[in-house]
């Protein structure tokens, strides 16, 4: 399937709309009952795990393997956690999250010079998916490749704030340090070789590419989300919340969770690919933006992905007369297609997939 250069209807940004100061949301925003955000039900004190990195270059044998045994549960039960001891320092995080919210405050003529398309969906967008119709979420966003490098589109990299490329290209190299270091931890948990999972993504050539989302006030924040339910269709998620406003929403059993970004912590999430490597093992859970009536959002998801032309398919170990492989092989490029032409669609695609095995 060929991906549209073009999108189907005309493209309305989100901020423009909330900073329109109109006291209702357009029809085309507003939810059905059952995706509109609902009252948490849960203890307030439900979170998903905090894990501490320092714990796997500790000196102590038990420390390093009670870190390792935390990492592994959050993968298979929560598919959610998050981190601290990462080693991104807290003004290049703090700094990394102002710069985009920066950005997204600079003038609409300026943004619009940047104004993306479903062909790469680098730039300044404001959907996801391209079904004429559809309803929409109620947020705008910044899209960016920065591996392979082959795919940077240099065009699209914003000229304003001047410092933007520098301090995002910096973070961007500690996110992928991270990911490789993860992996790591992911292969030996799952019993496999340390670099396994790495060759599986390709080495060094894996996909890097960052979705900087901007969330801004909604007069009627329970009738819309700022992102639909999905689940990330790549390898490895590193979200960088916005720390004084909640919104991310984790899906455990039947029960919406709303994190509560820890300082200067990065959420960490299992996609689907490496659901597939895993053969299910870990997990890749749903998840949703919830958004807010008197504060803005920023968030910048940072997608840590196998190279796009590699078939994917569970790991053979993992494989047995018991826990048969679930999943055929499919390559990065083909799957990612179905979110980029449908958009945010709960767990569909990694279900549809294990069905017709
Ligand atoms: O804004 C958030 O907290 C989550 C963003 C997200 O799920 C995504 O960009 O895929």
């Amino acid at each position: 399937m060929a991906c549209p250069c073009d999108w189907p209807e005309p493209v309305i940004r989100v901020q423009s709309l909330s900073e329109s100061g109109k006291p209702l949301i357009p029809d085309r925003y507003i939810k059905p009952p059952p995706d509109r955000p609902s009252v948490d039900s849960h203890p307030p004190d439900i979170n998903i795990p905090l894990i501490d990195l320092a714990g796997l270059k500790n000196d102590d044998p038990a420390v390093r393997e009670a870190t390792l045994k935390e990492i592994s549960v959050a993968c298979r039960e929560w598919g959610f956690f998050q981190v601290i001891n990462h080693g991104l320092m807290p003004e290049l995080i703090d700094g990394t999250r102002e710069i985009w919210r920066e950005f997204f405050h600079d003038s609409m003529e300026m943004k619009q010079k940047y104004a993306n398309s479903p062909k790469t969906y680098e730039g300044y967008g404001s959907r996801l998916g391209l079904q004429k119709g559809a309803i929409l979420d109620w947020s705008d966003y910044y899209f960016l490749h920065y591996l392979p490098s082959s795919l940077k589109d240099h065009n699209k990299w914003p000229e304003r704030p001047s410092s933007l490329r520098e301090v995002v290209e910096e973070y961007s190299k500690e996110i992928v340090r991270l990911g490789r270091d993860l992996l790591e931890v992911f292969s030996l948990n799952l019993g496999l070789r340390d670099d396994y999972l790495h060759n599986r993504f390709g080495g060094d050539d894996i996909g890097a590419c960052l979705r900087v989302n901007f969330y801004p006030k909604c007069p009627q924040p329970d009738l819309t989300l700022g992102l639909s339910s999905h689940s990330d269709p790549g390898g490895i998620t590193f979200l960088l919340p916005d720390e004084n406003v909640s919104g991310l929403q984790v899906r455990r059993d039947e029960q919406w969770i709303t994190v509560k970004p820890a300082r200067h912590a990065i959420i960490v999430n299992i996609g689907d690919q490496l659901q597939v490597l895993s053969n299910a093992v870990y997990k890749s859970v749903e998840h949703r933006v919830i958004v807010n009536q008197n504060k803005e959002r920023v968030s910048l998801a940072y997608f840590y992905n196998p190279k796009s032309d590699l078939l994917i398919h569970p790991a053979p170990t993992l494989v047995t007369p018991e826990t048969p492989a679930l999943y055929p092989s499919m390559t990065f490029d083909e799957y990612r297609l179905f979110l980029r032409t449908r958009g945010p669609q709960g767990k569909s695609q990694v279900e549809s997939l294990k069905s017709e095995e």
